[in-house]
């Protein structure tokens, strides 16, 4: 038997380096390796002539050119990722024999996408919506890819409803709109008709449908899934990731500002972070529950509308992954990586999931489309790190020239090789199930509680975030047309919370429900952002300086905020540089208008002691916003009399200070803690 090849965490980019080219410097060829004189007009026939025909070269970079778009992906079109890997801190030999989870200090490279759900692939990237966080783990026994999202939960239960769901949550077929959003009626006709959509709309409704960056939400495999171990004993096990920076959310009103001053954001944010060395990490956590406690919770394993709350299922941490190398080409490598729940490993194995078991089918059904034909395991980003073999053979741009007259199996001119691997030395092999029933198309009986862990998510949040879940159906349905809609809407949300409906129905101009409420006390802490990580480390800070600034303790501030991870632009009227009244210079990041308030974590203002009437505005402006999205607002020197003009000094997470030498860290801690909601906003 061949030997395993050694996997480490270089193993990925080393495979990529033999696929990577270089064109700086080189002399300029067509395809076929042809030099060429000229590159800048077509061959014609006289200077103003026509062009000809036998103009190869013209002929070939344009082909290329029309042919250089490929379908985007139906759903998650909007995506970016990166490279980076993943170390198993303690073995789980005792639960899986997949190989990477089961060596103390395995590294494993593995490369993620994140992306939002039903915008196109140039939609803006702060829109509501649930975020997928898909994640290729190329492990030494091939490739094993946990596609998963940003909510623990999914909004149908069976496969067979994604393309009804999809349809009605894209823009609308007759006039596609809206864009990237879920705020219209067929999503909402589709919610009122579909009542197992109530638990996954709450967490659309929630902050988590508008992350503040990638790097700051948590991922789900959603499903059940099972570790089976060397013995073949079998455990249901779901998959979390949990950020190491806590899950933190933008405001609403921000997030749409965002979307038109920089639709890249969250791409932004990752792509910096990553290049500035302020790696993110998720430690990967898993819920085990034994083959025989299959039926002793109150929600069934198998319902991918249900989470498992991990106060009753706690999560065990097993694994850090770190991202530290953004792609050297989008389309190569984001593009074109093909990710499928169905690329398993020994040790790792499916449940009955109806949801699940479409999806096996639907992922390498849509490569087949979007990367035109059946070897797109052959694209770079796709190859396993081990060795493959078979006998597929063509197929639309084969890459490998397979030797030798046979290809089947069996055949005595290849001893039967390549040759089925048993499983005691690492062949994969399904876990054998005992199955019996009746051939159904039928909904469980035990999938047919749609509201109770709804309910649960409601009873579990703060009062903020309660507000602004009333504030996200509000608006959603607000911009539904059909009253119909907004009714049947607030009719099923009050078996959810009678309040809740309540107030939406308010603000949505229908006649409030009265009846109905549900009697589920149950909570689930966990669930509410208030209770998450809280860390200034790698938070940007927009700092408004003027001229003539209080240089010599304006430059510790800034040098305190560095050493405590956290970054800075300055911003000022123009880009000159800025010169303190002690003669020591700040480099300009941003003009007011090249940057926003909406762009940054937390406003500092300094300004300096002769700014112009602009500035002043501006600098209003920018404390203004950041006020009205509930972020850290800090002011020394004369960039406190901006505070006073807006009235809002005292309020909380608005630091000012005349002891320079504690504002930092005031500061800081005000930026820790994300927002601050307990403001008055007028
Ligand atoms: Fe899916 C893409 C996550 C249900 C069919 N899905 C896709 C991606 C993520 C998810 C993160 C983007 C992968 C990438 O970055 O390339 N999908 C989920 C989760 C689901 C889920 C967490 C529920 C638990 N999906 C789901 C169902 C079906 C699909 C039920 C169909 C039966 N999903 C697809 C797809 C996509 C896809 C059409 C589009 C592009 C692709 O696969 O590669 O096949």
């Amino acid at each position: 038997m061949a030997k395993e090849p050694n996997v480490n965490e270089n193993s990925k980019d080393e495979q990529l380096e033999q696929y990577r080219v270089d064109d700086s410097g080189k002399s300029l060829t067509t395809n076929q390796g042809l030099k060429m004189a000229e590159d800048e007009f077509s061959l014609k026939a006289g200077e103003r002539g026509p062009t000809l025909m036998e103009d190869f070269h013209f002929r070939e970079k344009m082909t290329h050119f029309d042919h250089e778009r490929i379908p985007e992906r139906i759903v998650h079109a909007r995506g970016y990722a990166a490279h980076g890997v993943f170390e198993t801190y303690d073995s789980l030999e005792h639960l899986t024999k997949a190989k990477f989870l089961s060596e103390k200090g395995k590294k494993t490279p593995v490369f993620v996408r994140f992306s939002t759900v039903a915008g196109s692939k140039g939609s803006a990237e702060t829109v509501r919506d649930i975020r997928g966080f898909a994640t290729k783990f190329y492990t030494e026994e091939g490739n094993y890819d946990l596609v998963g999202n940003n909510v623990p939960v999914f909004f149908i239960q069976d496969a067979i409803k994604f393309p009804d769901f999809v349809h009605a949550v894209k823009p609308e077929p007759h006039n596609e709109m809206p864009q990237a959003a879920s705020a219209h009626d067929t999503l909402w006709d589709f919610v009122i008709n579909n009542q197992e959509t109530a638990h996954t709309i709450m967490w659309l409704m929630s902050d988590r449908a508008i992350p503040r960056s990638f790097r700051m939400m948590d991922g789900f495999g959603v499903h059940a899934f099972r570790f089976v171990n060397a013995e073949g004993k079998s455990h249901f096990v779901k998959f979390n990731w949990k950020s190491t920076l806590g899950t933190h959310s933008l405001v609403w009103d921000e997030a749409q500002k965002i979307a038109g001053k920089d639709a890249d954001f969250n791409r932004r944010d990752l792509y910096e972070s990553i290049e500035q060395g302020d790696f993110p990490e998720w430690e990967l956590g898993v819920q085990i529950v034994a083959e025989e406690d299959e039926h002793k919770f109150d929600f069934d394993l198998l319902d991918a509308t249900k989470l498992w709350p991990q106060e009753e299922i706690p999560i065990q941490i097993v694994g850090k992954m770190t991202l530290n190398r953004n792609v050297d080409n989008v389309f190569a490598e984001t593009e074109q990586v093909a990710f499928h729940p169905g690329h398993v490993v020994p040790g790792i194995d499916f449940s009955n999931d109806p949801l699940l078991q479409g999806r096996l089918f639907s992922y390498t059904d849509t490569q087949l489309l979007r990367l035109n034909g059946p070897n797109f395991h052959e694209l770079p980003i796709n190859r396993p790190v081990c060795p493959f073999h078979n006998n597929q053979r063509d197929g639309f741009g084969r890459q490998t020239i397979n030797k030798g007259r046979v290809a089947y199996q069996k055949s005595s001119f290849t001893n039967s090789t390549p040759a089925p691997v048993s499983e005691a030395e690492g062949g994969y092999s399904h876990y054998q199930e005992k199955m019996e029933g009746r051939k159904v198309r039928a909904r469980s009986e035990s999938f047919k509680d749609h509201f109770s862990q709804a309910t649960m998510f409601w009873n579990s949040m703060t009062k903020p975030e309660r507000e602004h879940i009333i504030e996200a159906f509000s608006f959603e349905l607000g911009k539904c047309q059909e009253m119909w809609i907004r009714e049947g809407a607030v009719e099923m949300f009050a078996n959810v919370n009678l309040e809740m409906a309540q107030a939406v129905a308010k603000n949505i101009g229908v006649a409030p429900p009265t009846s109905w409420g549900s009697d589920v006390t149950k909570t689930s802490p966990a669930l509410s952002m208030e209770n998450t990580v809280k860390s200034a480390a790698t938070r940007k800070v927009g700092v408004l300086v003027g001229q003539d600034f209080n240089d010599v303790e304006v430059m510790k501030i800034l040098e305190e905020f560095e050493s405590k991870g956290v970054n800075y632009e300055v911003v000022s009227e123009t880009q000159s540089k800025l010169s303190g009244k002690d003669g020591k210079e700040l480099e300009v990041d941003h003009t007011f208008t090249t940057t926003d308030p909406v762009l940054y974590d937390a406003i500092y203002a300094v300004g300096g002691p002769d700014v112009s009437k602009k500035f002043a505005k501006e600098a209003s402006r920018y404390i203004g916003e950041a006020f009205d999205h509930y972020k850290p607002i800090g002011a020394t020197h004369d960039g406190q009399k901006w505070l006073q003009t807006a009235g809002i000094k005292g309020q909380p997470g608005v630091v000012a200070t005349e002891d320079a030498s504690n504002f930092a860290n005031l500061f800081i801690e005000a930026i820790a803690a994300h927002r601050h909601w307990g403001r008055t906003i007028e």
